[in-house]
């Protein structure tokens, strides 16, 4: 018989290593471990969707006939890591072997990779064939590529699905119209409620557990809303689909005070489950463009982050793991404001999102990039601590989306493999994107003085810190022909003022 893994971030049906499945021999396992709610303390809202997500597939599988060896949090002699819970496994099933679907985190591949030495047993480790490019092909295309930009990943990706494609042209005639999709929410324009998922029975269960085991985790479990099953994820991408997605172009970048989630799908928590597939998502949109119930700017906009960045983050993370994780091209050494934790830097942007971040486990992309990832770039964060900290409060992070998105486009701590310049915006940037500014007690037009927004002077102590690094960087010649005309005596307040902030808040070793 064969022992077939299914773990947290693989409740699919359509999972590689459920192929071939024979009911009458096989046993699945699946395991509930200590080790993966707590190699970061992850977000209760994270532990509960996973293990709830985990327990409603369990009863499907069963429901269908195939016999399921379930491994709760709470059972005794749990050894609560992988290695220890297949060994028992094996001790109760005696499997010719093992069989895997390839996980999403460099640390479970190298924890798989020694089975077969340390539990003696072959181990099958099967692609997952769940994304729309396999690793290899993004090998192929990165192989030779000095730089590997995701606007070019993305329309070969578009020629190999088809998917908004006119014959070999791009549906439209432009890859990409983002131009389009920039705008501030306008006055008046209420974004719709997404959908709510009463937690059932399993998941009360679960919250329960999650709450008694891990009370000091960051963030609230009340409140929870996340769906965890494969029914509810569609509900959500229905959901999505009618009443966001056509407005979803256009207020992409937007933020907005007490609007968490404005035209955003949601769905991520969704596909990293497993309980959603990459490639449904993308034929939903442009089913729904080519019924003319959604612009095409919305369809594309949607379309590329699903098929382009998605794709693109998990090939590069393979690609270069585990040196990536290492990068430090910046040479950030500031410890992590403990404002992240608190809620209480009193920069009415960063508390919108880090207190949302902290009652849903969710804050939407431009949030992550242009307000907390923004912050921690200007300030010089050192990359383990802001990583850890997008690991650790995200409902949707798993390393191999999360790392990509910090350390090349928040950070730039990967020297541009990602990004051709840095995400480094000041106010200017919040206040365009946003009404945060009119409720804060900063002052976005001051860069100096008592009332000034922090964002404004870290942003020109960013500049001058590393002007010499990005002189050569055509993107960056604005702002620095900027600083080299700024007087000397203003650029020393400015960075004045930067080092006190910086000095109170995040001081060096
Ligand atoms: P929408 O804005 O509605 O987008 C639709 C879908 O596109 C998302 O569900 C997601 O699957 C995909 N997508 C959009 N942008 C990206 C991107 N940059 N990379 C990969 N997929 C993308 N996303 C995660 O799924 N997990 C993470 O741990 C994660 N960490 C991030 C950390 C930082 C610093 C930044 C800047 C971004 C991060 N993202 C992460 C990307 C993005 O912020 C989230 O995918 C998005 O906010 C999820 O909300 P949504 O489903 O409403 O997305
Ligand atoms: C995130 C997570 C959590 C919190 N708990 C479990 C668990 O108990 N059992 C399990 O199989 N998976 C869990 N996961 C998801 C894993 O962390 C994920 O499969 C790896 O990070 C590989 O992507």
């Amino acid at each position: 018989m064969n022992l077939r893994l299914v773990l947290g971030d693989q409740c699919s049906r359509s999972l590689s290593a459920l192929a071939d499945l024979d009911p009458a021999r096989d046993v699945v396992l699946m395991m509930e471990v200590d080790a993966e709610c707590t190699y970061v303390r992850h977000h209760p809202q994270k532990i509960t969707l996973v293990l709830s997500a985990m327990r409603h597939f369990a009863r499907a599988l069963t429901a269908r006939g195939v016999r399921v060896d379930y491994v709760r949090l709470d059972d005794a002699g749990n050894t609560h890591n992988f290695t220890g819970e297949v060994a028992r496994a094996m001790a109760r099933h005696r499997p010719e072997r093992i069989i895997v679907t390839e996980p999403g985190e460099w640390r479970v591949r190298q924890e798989i990779e020694g089975w077969e030495e340390t539990l003696g047993l072959p181990v099958d480790i099967r692609d997952d064939t769940r994304f729309m490019a396999d690793l290899a092909t993004f090998r192929r295309w990165a192989h030779g590529k000095k730089q590997l930009r995701m606007e070019f990943f993305y329309r070969e990706m578009r020629r190999a699905t088809g998917l908004l494609m006119q014959g070999d042209k791009p549906e439209g005639g432009a890859w990409n119209y983002d131009a389009e999709n920039r705008k501030p929410l306008a006055r008046g324009v209420t974004p719709p409620a997404s959908p709510r998922f009463e937690p059932d029975a399993i998941t009360l269960e679960v919250m329960a557990l999650v709450a008694a085991r891990f009370p000091d985790h960051f963030g609230r479990l009340e409140g929870f809303n996340w769906p965890v099953t494969a029914q509810d994820a569609e509900r959500a991408l229905a959901a999505f689909i009618e009443e966001r997605l056509p407005r979803f172009g256009d207020f992409q970048d937007a933020m907005a005070e007490g609007q968490a989630t404005l035209f955003h799908a949601l769905i991520s928590t969704s596909l990293n489950a497993g309980l959603l597939l990459p490639r449904e998502v993308c034929d939903a949109a442009e089913a729904a463009y080519r019924a003319g119930r959604v612009p095409l700017n919305a369809a594309e906009g949607f379309i590329r982050q699903v098929l382009g960045w998605r794709e693109y983050v998990r090939g590069l993370y393979w690609l270069k793991m585990p040196a990536y994780k290492a990068t430090n091209a910046l040479d950030a050494r500031r410890p992590l404001p403990d404002f992240y934790w608190t809620g209480k830097s009193g920069m009415r942007c960063m508390d919108a999102a880090i207190g949302q971040t902290r009652d849903m486990a969710y804050a939407h992309h431009i949030q992550r990039l242009m307000v907390t990832g923004n912050f921690a770039l200007l300030a010089g964060i050192a990359p383990d601590a802001i990583n850890e900290w997008y690991l650790l409060v995200y409902a949707d992070a798993y390393e191999w989306v999360e790392l990509p998105n910090t350390h090349g486009m928040a950070i730039h701590a990967d020297g541009g493999i990602m990004a051709s310049k840095p995400y480094a915006a000041s106010g200017a940037y919040i206040n365009r994107m946003s009404d945060h500014c009119g409720s804060c007690r900063h002052d976005v037009k001051a860069a100096t003085g008592p009332r000034a927004c922090p964002f404004n002077y870290l942003y020109w102590d960013f500049m001058a810190r590393h002007a010499t690094r990005f002189a050569a960087n055509p993107r960056m010649a604005m702002p620095l022909a900027t600083l080299r005309k700024m007087p000397p005596e203003k650029l020393a307040a400015l960075r004045g003022e930067a080092v006190k902030f910086l000095d109170a808040v995040a001081p060096l070793a």
